[in-house]
């Protein structure tokens, strides 16, 4: 696997040297001050690229250009939205870098509720809390609809957490889920209110009409990515189930070969993120790289612990309920079929040492990832030395 690191650009606290000495060669980064829904023109583009390696290192993968709403509404002015993101696909792939990474989850990115939970050994995780997200949902956002989507118990833990934390706890948790996490809504920073009119404009589309407007898109953008030599990898939901009843269409295997047979085309492939899909126990993660196999063409490696409220927290790379040697394991058997590496992050890490004492993305710090890079780099080795 090709060793790479995400970056957030000239303005990330982990800077390109930071991140070649923690032993990567491989940037992934994205165009993140264009609006979504522009394009991305080949000369930011190649400014970029430069930039990247002056410092030694490769852009090996762009991981996001976002998808905007319209497209997974198929409203407004969404065929000018795909239009902009075929160019961008074709300047991007003439550009030279080769795998692009977007997601089709609707409203919002990723979402935890504390970006801050305290581990034993005194660094910090990213963790979602079932009881916390549903008092967002149900006390905070109130959203119309939100009762009848809670088991009477669910709601009482809700409330119990609810009353459990005073006005600075909620806002924070507001923040976190509507604002707080790069990526933050598709739209950016919004009000609450602004928020729920977000979500009230998916209140008729549910997962298959939700699965046909990305299969509708994969069909435009698929043949571009193709004919200009890039592949394109899509993300899988964060976490892997459905969220303020928002559809949810890339959560399993079976969603994923749903996607695939629709436009059977290698270029038409996934980001095999195991910290999203190993959210979910039915989720066999080394079964479903054997399944997926040359489909996959990024991996996210990282680990979660969940419990059985639906809890889950950020755990080391190689602890929690990701088997790290087995989905290693499977991955380096793929890699035995390929000409070229496939680029592998490690995908978060704790904040730890000097990190606690700065501001850095959440996930994004440098040690917790330089851990996890490094072990997983180690894992692979020795798996790889152990079959020759
Ligand atoms: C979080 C990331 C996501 C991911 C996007 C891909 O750390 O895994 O923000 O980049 O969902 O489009």
């Amino acid at each position: 696997m090709e060793q790479c690191f995400r970056w957030y650009g000239p303005d990330d606290p982990v800077s390109l040297s930071d991140i070649r000495q923690a032993g990567a060669s491989g940037i992934v980064t994205a165009l993140h001050q264009v609006p979504n829904g522009e394009v991305w023109t080949s000369e930011a583009i190649a400014e970029r690229k430069k930039i990247i390696e002056d410092a030694g290192l490769r852009w090996s993968v762009v991981e996001s250009i976002p998808i905007h709403d319209d497209i997974k509404r198929r409203t407004g002015n969404h065929q000018l939205y795909i239009a902009n993101y075929k160019e961008s696909v074709k300047n991007v792939a003439d550009a030279g870098i080769p795998v692009i990474t977007y997601n089709f989850m609707p409203v919002m990115d990723w979402t935890r509720t504390d970006l801050n939970y305290p581990m034993p050994d005194g660094s910090t995780a990213l963790r979602f809390e079932k009881a916390a997200f549903s008092a967002f949902d149900l006390f905070i956002l109130r959203r119309p609809g939100a009762e009848a989507a809670y088991s009477p118990e669910e709601k009482d833990k809700a409330l119990n957490w609810f009353q459990s934390v005073d006005q600075a706890q909620k806002d924070q948790l507001t923040s976190y889920i509507i604002a707080g996490l790069p990526g933050k809504t598709t739209a950016g920073s919004v009000s609450l209110s602004a928020f729920q009119e977000l979500l009230d404009t998916y209140q008729h589309i549910g997962p298959d009409q939700l699965r046909e407007n990305l299969i509708v898109f994969l069909k435009e953008i698929v043949p571009v990515a193709e004919a200009h030599g890039a592949k394109m990898a899509i993300h899988p939901d964060d976490p892997p189930f459905p969220l303020l009843g928002l559809p949810r269409v890339v959560s399993t295997l079976e969603h994923v070969q749903q996607l695939f047979k629709a436009v059977e085309s290698e270029t038409n492939g996934l980001c095999f993120c195991t910290g999203s899909f190993g959210a979910r126990p039915d989720n066999d993660l080394p079964a479903m790289i054997r399944a997926l196999g040359n489909r996959i063409h990024f991996i996210h490696l990282r680990s979660t612990k969940r419990d059985a409220e639906g809890n889950f927290f950020e755990a080391d790379h190689l602890a929690g309920d990701v088997d790290m040697y087995e989905v290693v394991k499977a991955l380096s058997e793929e890699q035995q079929q390929r000409a070229l590496p496939i680029p592998m992050r490690p995908d978060h890490g704790h904040k730890m040492l000097d990190d606690l004492k700065k501001t850095t993305n959440p996930g994004y710090s440098a040690i917790g990832r330089l851990r996890g890079l490094a072990e997983i780099r180690g894992l692979e080795l020795g798996i790889v030395r152990n079959r020759s």
